[in-house]
């Protein structure tokens, strides 16, 4: 097939998810087409089937707000229809879900259906914004195929949008090679805590702090920060205010996790809401268990007690407790460890998932349009 796929190509997890399946679609054969204004950080165009159409956004002095959504759909149309697409996947429905149906009504000579991906926020937070609302509830309605990451968005998409199409859930994937256990490269000093995210508020990332200072007072531990956000300066201040700045690193953006995530013991992951915890998945791939909050999508993921455990949101005790028994329980640890990498690579490896996509293709493109029942 011909697939166009549109994301955000900066940090964050919609588009790490709408990279990574886009280079596995192009490895089983299938021709790919990112259109985006910017080149997504995980995409290597060296891959074969992989091609990359950038949406350039022209300014005027009248413009206080460039139309990005006018810009993007000219671009998928064009891209539609001088190379054939099948169809147009869109990742995080706003504004990319308006694009693109706007993209399919001007495409005229030929069938352009598009499939939505809710990926979170785009439900959770910026789609029940009022400003946003209705504009948000007509894309996602008049998609042709409507994905979403986790069994907790499906329902908050009916809930909040009265969405009454089918939403099919189809989970977030790893690829379990790239992702793996390090045994040479597990920490034989100092316990290492990490945590990833795009330290947004949602991400609660001052619990992250608060939370390793209660795990200091009994383990000498280190945590590690991988990421940016608005909340890293405060983090950053809250650190040195509690008087253990030195033993945490911030590292900023980071390109290649799969290196750094086998390198540590324990994930916290203390949100608020999330949609399914891509970052989880990612640590669980690795032998990496997941301390998270009993949040959103997490259940999906997480088999709390075997394979990671879930506290409640903003319980900084339960959480320092769990982090502490991963830290010094070894036989937890282990065991814990390996159910963690057991669950990632039999129930979310991109060999079970991908196909789950493949499928849907077809079954949208073979609807012909007709939106499901
Ligand atoms: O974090 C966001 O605001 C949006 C989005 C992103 O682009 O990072 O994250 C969501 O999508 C990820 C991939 O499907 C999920 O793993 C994250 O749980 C989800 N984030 C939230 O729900 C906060």
């Amino acid at each position: 097939m011909r697939i166009g796929i549109t994301c955000y190509p900066t940090y964050g997890g919609s588009g790490i998810v709408a990279t990574e399946l886009g280079l596995e679609l192009a490895h089983r054969g299938h021709e790919v087409h990112f259109i985006s204004y910017a080149y997504p950080i995980r995409l290597d165009t060296d891959t074969p089937g992989i091609y990359y159409h950038e949406v350039e956004v022209s300014s005027y002095p009248l413009f206080q707000y460039p139309p990005y959504v006018m810009a993007l759909a000219s671009r998928m149309a064009d891209v539609a229809e001088r190379h054939n697409l099948d169809l147009l996947h869109m990742h995080y429905a706003i504004p990319h879900a308006t694009a693109a149906l706007l993209a399919k009504q001007m495409t005229t000579s030929r069938f352009l259906p598009y499939i939505t991906t809710l990926h979170g926020t785009d439900v959770t937070i910026v789609g029940a914004d009022p400003s946003y609302y209705r504009a948000t509830k007509f894309s996602i309605e008049q998609s042709d195929g409507i994905t979403a990451v986790s069994e907790y968005i499906r329902a908050q998409t009916v809930d909040f949008f009265q969405v009454h199409r089918p939403i099919q859930v189809i989970h977030n994937f790893i690829n379990a090679s790239l992702y793996r256990p390090d045994e040479n490269g597990r920490s034989r000093g100092r316990k290492r805590i990490l945590h990833i995210s795009n330290f947004r508020p949602v991400k609660r990332v001052l619990d992250c702090i608060y939370v390793f200072a209660k795990v200091r007072k009994e383990v000498d531990a280190e945590l590690i920060m991988a990421g940016d956000g608005p909340d890293r300066g405060p983090a950053e201040r809250l650190a040195q205010q509690l008087g253990i700045d030195a033993h945490i690193r911030f590292l900023g953006k980071q390109d290649h996790m799969e290196r750094l995530i086998p390198h540590t013991d324990a994930l916290h992951l203390p949100s608020e809401i999330e949609a399914f915890g891509l970052a989880a998945l990612e640590a669980m791939a690795c032998g990496v268990p997941p301390v998270a909050t009993r949040s959103g999508g997490v259940p999906d993921l997480i088999t709390h007690g075997v394979d990671g455990f879930m506290e409640e949101v903003g319980n900084h005790h339960a959480q320092a407790r769990r982090l502490l028994q991963l830290l010094t329980d070894e036989t937890l640890h282990s065991q814990m460890a390996a159910a963690a990498r057991h669950s990632a690579v039999t129930r979310f490896s991109t060999e079970l998932v991908i196909p789950q996509y493949e499928a849907y293709y077809r079954q949208i493109r073979e609807a012909g349009g007709t939106k499901g029942t």
